[in-house]
């Protein structure tokens, strides 16, 4: 840290625009009042990391249906394994709208980034697109995520148990 300004209800907008401004002032200790300085549009970046780029498939792509009958709401196979670079072609196939989504608190901070890249179509962090229609699919890469279990469900039916794991070898 090289800026120790004091901004009084203007928040980080204030923080990042004195941190880029004067170089006089980057020793100092103030409050902060300049607020015509040029706005900064430096993004803020999260503790992980930076924005992270999809990791392609270089292995099998996996097939799990997403269903929804008079037995119930599921994914088939609701677990399943893969290696690292495989991937998963979720297909809507009844009982729609259905979605695959991870959750962070059980998804390892050092690998959300990576995975919420490599999902093809997203609604939110780390939780697709709902599909509705038969034959629809969401794609999921596991490239570049570490040997684990990653549990995940379907929002619109994880009350209703629609949920699974995939285990990364
Ligand atoms: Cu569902």
């Amino acid at each position: 840290m090289r800026f120790y300004g004091i901004a009084l209800g203007v928040g980080a907008m204030v923080l990042g625009a004195c941190a880029g401004g004067d170089p006089a002032n980057t020793d100092t200790v103030g409050i902060a009042m300049d607020t015509t300085a040029a706005p900064v549009t430096t993004p803020v970046v999260p503790a992980t990391g930076g924005p992270v780029a999809m990791a392609a498939i270089t292995g099998t792509t996996h097939e799990v249906k997403m269903v929804g009958d008079a037995k119930g709401y599921r994914f088939e196979p609701a677990n399943i394994t893969v290696k690292a670079g495989d991937g998963i072609k979720f297909t809507m196939v009844s009982g729609g709208p259905h979605n695959v989504a991870f959750d962070p608190a059980t998804t390892p901070a050092d690998v959300q980034a990576q995975l919420d890249a490599n999902i093809s179509e997203k609604m939110g962090m780390l939780s697709s697109a709902m599909k509705m229609n038969p034959n629809d699919t969401i794609t999921v890469s596991f490239a570049g995520i570490k040997p684990g279990a990653y549990p995940f469900n379907c929002t619109p039916h994880l009350a209703l148990g629609m949920k699974g794991v995939v285990t990364v070898q």
